[in-house]
């Protein structure tokens, strides 16, 4: 039977050693690179990268081709967390159970670090290594860091962030709150999942029923998040709880109340596991995470 635990403990140790290898490879060490890797190396679950590898997995192909975007996908995830933490933002102090970037350090070095994650994460990408010699792989790889750049920027993740920060103070109808989150957090999830599928050369079917997952799982997960932010355990998350409340942010909680979103929360699961049904055992990860998305406890 499937076990997720060791799943996720393998595949966190390959995405963490990726990670440390492209640190060895930076010309520099000093205040910027100690910035960039403790945000970085401070023990986040690894959701995004490891849905990369998962999506390469279910397609019958090898995780390990997609291992430069699925940690591309980890440092861009990391910076918003680093910029969204700011005093300018939400003005955290707690991140993944630590400081955050810039109580840890300064705010000039939280941000230049986040930029720096931002960047470094094309660099990643785009790796003359990952080509052969037909360039073949080239093609793949430009698709790819299309999704991903579209997903993080102005078509996604940050135009998401723009949204939320506007949206304080104010209640937003349960429609324009799924746009939001579908921007600021399904965004990067469906592009972990479309990349990995691009990478294990899925064909055009697998990766529509693949796309259909990563939205319901990422619309899920943000469900949760709302959900843990009202009844969750700041120990178990590493971050504080109740802030959402404070901020007088539209939430599925706020709207729908706590038992109906939890509710929500498990349709859209059932619904990713419906997208799942062509696919062999090898997607057996994804549907294991789908689950764990919800069950989570941080
Ligand atoms: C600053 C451009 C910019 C964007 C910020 C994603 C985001 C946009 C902000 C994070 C704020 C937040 C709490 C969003 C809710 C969902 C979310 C992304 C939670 C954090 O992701 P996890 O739970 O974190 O995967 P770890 O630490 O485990 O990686």
């Amino acid at each position: 039977m499937f076990e997720l635990p060791s799943y996720l403990n393998s595949k966190r140790e390959q995405i963490n050693s990726y990670l440390e290898k492209c640190f060895q490879a930076a010309p520099e060490s000093g205040r910027l690179i100690d910035a960039m890797r403790y945000s970085l190396m401070a023990g986040g679950k690894r959701l995004r990268p490891v849905l990369c590898l998962a999506g390469a997995e279910a397609v019958g192909g090898l995780a390990e081709n997609a291992l430069p975007a699925a940690c591309a996908l980890e440092m861009i995830h990391t910076y918003s967390l680093i910029h969204d933490d700011l005093p300018a933002m939400d003005n955290d102090v707690l991140r993944r159970g630590k400081p955050t970037c810039h109580v840890q350090f300064d705010e000039v070095t939280a941000i230049l670090a986040g930029d720096a994650l931002l960047t470094m994460a094309f660099q990643v990408l785009s790796r003359a290594e990952s080509i052969d010699s037909d360039n073949h792989h080239a093609v793949t790889w430009l698709k790819v860091i299309q999704c991903i750049s579209r997903a993080a920027g102005c078509w996604g993740m940050v135009e998401g962030q723009m949204r939320d920060i506007a949206a304080e103070n104010n209640t937003l109808s349960r429609p324009e709150l799924e746009r939001l989150h579908a921007l600021k957090t399904g965004a990067l999830i469906e592009a972990a999942v479309y990349s990995g599928a691009l990478l294990g050369n899925g064909t055009s079917e697998q990766i529509d029923q693949l796309e259909t997952y990563a939205g319901c799982i990422g619309l899920a997960f943000q469900v949760k998040d709302d959900v843990l932010n009202v009844e969750g355990d700041p120990v178990h998350l590493g971050k504080g709880v109740g802030t959402d409340a404070l901020r007088q942010k539209s939430t599925y909680p706020s709207l729908m109340g706590l038992e109906v979103s939890k509710a929500f929360a498990r349709q859209l699961i059932e619904k990713a596991l419906v997208a799942l049904e062509s696919f062999d055992n090898r997607s057996d990860p994804l549907r294991a995470i789908a689950n764990y998305i919800i069950d989570r406890k941080r």
